[in-house]
Parts: structure tokens; sequence; C-alpha cells
């Protein structure tokens, strides 16, 4: 018999599953609407996060109206790879799909990314007992307020807000996550514009896991008869693990940002985006939660799978 072949007969169906890269801490965040307990950061995490940024950020504002500043890396390198593990395992996510009315054909938009949403609009915020209460008055808020109902972001996504919050000076109520599970999974063209994040919103991203472009276009400028067509003004940052990027002042009002699809060796691996922050009312709150979470079933990441998994359907807690 040649060698291997003993392993061909014998091999389990699905390959071990690889190592993960962190020590998993056994205190969680829970709240009623997690399908499952979240765990802490593993200890070494928020021991190496004292030295972050691990890098001084560099201004990019050398174009129209663009306002960035550029970490690269944010997140120490020892632990980049651990925080992926970690984040990609142990926070709950979905696959969002929803009706567009486009030239008067209703179409369903299948998000090409797996998406999840944690925090709550400055008009609210949680108790320490998890309840959610008005936040000039302390007074629980009546159940009916908003569509959904809003989760607190978890401790691991809480310290790195704070932190991200003590490096930049801006505050920040939410934290979205994207998980592209490779190259073709994607966002498009758009700006984070909307107006529950009020004028000039900052925006942090955190991006871990395979390098992506990241591409940024001027808004189209309205042709005047006495300037010129310009050029299109564009921008490509190739964002890699542990990077950050602060969006801020007149960006979102003026520019385009988007994760073109892409194929190619590191694109195979998945990468994980998080930002930080901050809508001002109920508005926000409903919608980031249509957008990422919205009504189907939540994925967890499945180690021996390699994969993210279907778990069980969207607000309703996992038995785990
Ligand atoms: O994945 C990224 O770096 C960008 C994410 C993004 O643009 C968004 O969530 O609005």
């Amino acid at each position: 018999m040649k060698r291997g072949a003993i392993d061909f007969f014998f091999a389990p169906a699905n390959p071990p599953a690889k190592k993960t890269r962190y020590e998993p801490s056994t205190q969680t965040s829970t709240h009623a609407s997690y399908p499952f307990p979240i765990p802490h950061l593993p200890t070494t995490f928020t021991e190496t996060l004292g030295f972050a940024p691990a890098t001084d950020g560099k201004e990019i504002n050398n174009k129209p109206d663009l306002d960035l500043v550029y970490y690269q890396p944010y997140i120490p390198t020892e632990i980049q790879a651990g925080l992926f593990d970690f984040l990609r395992q142990e926070l709950p996510f979905y696959r969002v799909q929803y009706n567009i009315t486009r030239g008067g054909v209703q179409t369903q938009v299948n998000t090409p990314r797996f998406t999840t949403v944690f925090g709550v609009d400055a008009t609210s915020r949680f108790a320490e007992d998890g309840t959610l209460v008005d936040a000039k008055t302390g007074r629980k808020v009546e159940s009916g307020k908003y569509k959904c109902t809003p989760r607190p972001l978890p401790q691991c996504l809480e310290y790195l807000c704070l932190l991200t919050e003590a490096t930049t000076g801006e505050s920040f109520n939410f934290a979205l996550v994207n998980y592209y599970a490779d190259g073709q999974d994607s966002i498009s063209y758009h700006s984070d514009d909307e107006k529950f994040l009020g004028p000039n919103p900052a925006i942090a991203s955190f991006s871990l896991g395979a390098k992506r472009d990241f591409l940024m276009k001027h808004k189209p400028i309205a042709p005047s008869s006495s300037a010129p067509i310009a050029e299109p003004v564009q921008l490509k940052l190739t964002l890699g693990s542990g990077d950050m990027v602060l969006m801020r002042g007149k960006t979102q009002a003026n520019w385009l940002h988007s994760i073109p699809k892409r194929a190619g060796v590191d694109t195979r691996m998945g990468r994980i985006n998080i930002t930080f922050r901050k809508a001002m009312i109920k508005g926000g709150t409903e919608n980031y939660h249509q957008y990422n979470v919205g009504n189907g079933g939540v994925y967890r990441w499945d180690a021996t799978q390699r994969k993210m998994m279907l778990r069980g359907h969207g607000d309703s807690p996992l038995e785990d």
C-alpha cells in the first residue's frame, strides 16, 4: 500500500478543526436579544490592546473634502490573527435579504457578506442589568418604541470601542460587523451619510484577516459652465489585518467607498470589518437592525466545516 493511502480510507469525513489562536475566556456577555452568550476577550488580548494603537495614525486629507486618519496597523501584530479567529467564532452573523422597488418592480437583494450589529442610538442607553432606558430620564423605555430589539455591545466589542474613543476623541454607540467569507463577498459603492448619523459623522473602520482593497471615489460634482469637467478623484487603500481607518469631517458627505469582489490567493481567506459609529435617533437603530440582522436565520462559524453554518432563527435564543 502506498504511503498515505491508509489516510485516504480512514480519514474523517470532515477535516479536523484548526486550532483557534486564542484561549477562550470563561466569562461571557449575555442578553435576552443574543442568540447565544458571547465570551469576553481573552485577557492576553486586553493586555496586548494596552499597546494599541500599534502605530501613529497618518492623516490623509490631500484630496477635496477628504479627511481620513489611517492606522497601519492599529491592532498589535501578536493578536491580529487571534482576534480575527475569536470574532469569527464567537459572534452571531446573519445573511440578510430585503426587498427594494426599482423602477416600480420589487427586487430581492441578497447582501453579499455576513453581517451583525450591536448598539442603540443616543436617545436610549442600556442600564447595568441590560434593560433599555431613556438616555435623559433614565426611565425604562416602553416596549413599543423600537420595531426591533436593540442589542448592547458585548464586552469584546465594547472594549475595542472604548479604546477607539480614547484614541480618536470621537464617541460611538454602534458596532457593525461584516464578515467577507472570500473574495466574492463585497460591499458596493455607498456612503455612510444617513441623516440619523448627524452632520460630518466620524466612523472608525477596523480590518482583520485577509487583505482587501478599499476603494474611494468623490461623489459626482455637478458640472458648471466655467469649470472644465474634472477627472474623477479616486483613492485605493489596501487594508491589511489590524488596520484602522477613521473617516471624518466632510468625507461621508462627499465620498463613496466600497470593497469590490476580488480573485487571488489572499481573498480565498475571510476578512472581518468592524465599524464604530454614532446614531442620533431611533431610526438609526431600526435601520441598522433591519439591514444587518434582518428576519432570517443566525449563522455561527463551524471550526470543523470551516464555514458559517445556519444555527437557528433570527432573534430567538439558540441552545448551545
Ligand atoms: O469592509 C469595509 O472595510 C467597509 C465596510 C463598509 O463600508 C460599511 O460597513 O459600510
